[in-house]
């Protein structure tokens, strides 16, 4: 009867979830100090006042910043480490967590170090706390396709610590088409695709996510209630969202969290899901999201089991693997 314990004890799957954004402003501080990197703030506390976001650019210039202090092999690890065992106990059995290479590598970080740090920490995880965790290259949409392909090209030797491949940073006027050749590719070479659409938005990147890119999955996707026509195509091909309401909240995608529109897309029987994004810079983790979210805007616990079972269902996990959880 008491729908937070509910949501807070379900199994769940996480689909969306930046790895450099989960990076704490204590974590920052710490990496800063052990690698002689400079930050432009005196402490913890003046970092996270600095939180304070209009909308995506406004929060993608200072998550830059902060990965900034990212260098070793270890820093990826201790990052994804701490990342992992929050996802534990927020009891997430399954996590695909992606990662900003080109991020790195624009500094002379070599994407060896990026993949090889944040894998181990996902082996580690599956033998700590038993939570599968892999691995989703993101291509940066507001660099060029050029650039997304050397990427592609670095990350290949390292082919089976990453199942897939995702488009995220500033989306309006870096539409999905712009990456459609490199798509391609990934998607010969037997890669998962996914992308950022309809964050900020409109459908119509939807649509070229899906019928150009050919990605089996959306992240966002809220802005599809404006368009009756691609609410029906992602209801009957199943493809799920990965929704993430407290960056919604924060980017104000949605004025407040009680507007949001979760309970829309799953009363129109979309595989919706609820995730944290950047959990470090958005006020909280995949259980905060939920449990904010029920309260703010009414959803009940039959939208809780259906969450939990469309967060399996739109995961990558092996057919097989899903039945145990659902
Ligand atoms: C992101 Cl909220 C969001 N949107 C697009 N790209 C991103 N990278 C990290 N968070
Ligand atoms: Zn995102």
């Amino acid at each position: 009867e008491r729908l937070p314990e509910l949501l807070r004890g379900m199994p769940k799957a996480e689909l969306h979830i930046h790895i450099e954004g989960s990076l704490e402003p204590e974590l920052i501080f710490a990496l800063a100090q052990r690698n002689r990197v400079a930050i432009p703030y005196a402490s913890v506390e003046e970092l996270r006042s600095a939180y304070a976001f209009s909308n995506l650019q406004s929060f993608l210039d200072i998550y830059y910043a902060g990965a900034s202090v990212l260098l070793t092999e270890q820093d990826f690890y201790d990052m994804a480490h701490a990342y992992l065992a929050r996802a534990a106990t927020d009891n997430v059995a399954h996590t695909e967590i992606f990662f900003d290479p080109q991020t790195h590598t624009a500094r002379g970080v070599a994407i060896d170090t990026v993949i090889n740090g944040l894998h181990r920490a996902c082996v580690d995880a599956q033998k700590q706390w038993g939570l599968s965790a892999v691995l989703i290259l993101c291509f940066l949409r507001h660099l060029s396709e050029e650039d997304a392909f050397a990427t592609l090209e670095q990350a290949l030797p390292l082919r089976d610590k990453f199942i897939g491949v995702g488009l995220d940073s500033s989306e309006l006027g870096h539409p999905p088409e712009k990456f459609a050749k490199v798509f391609a590719k990934c998607r010969s070479l037997g890669l998962r695709l996914v992308a950022h659409a309809g964050e900020e938005g409109p459908p119509a990147y939807i649509w070229s996510a899906l019928d150009v890119l050919k990605v089996e999955r959306i992240d966002h996707g809220v802005q599809s209630v404006h368009d009756a026509l691609l609410m029906q195509r992602l209801a009957q091909d199943r493809i799920p969202l990965t929704v993430c309401p407290l960056s919604n909240q924060k980017l104000r995608v949605f004025p407040d969290l009680a507007d949001h529109n979760l309970g829309a897309l799953l009363d129109a029987g979309l595989v919706a899901t609820v995730n944290s994004d950047d959990p470090a810079y958005f006020g909280g983790y995949i259980n905060e999201n939920f449990t904010q979210t029920f309260a703010a805007t009414g959803l009940t616990a039959q939208h809780a089991y259906q969450l939990a079972y469309n967060s399996f269902e739109g995961s990558f996990i092996e057919a097989s693997q899903k039945r145990v959880f659902q």
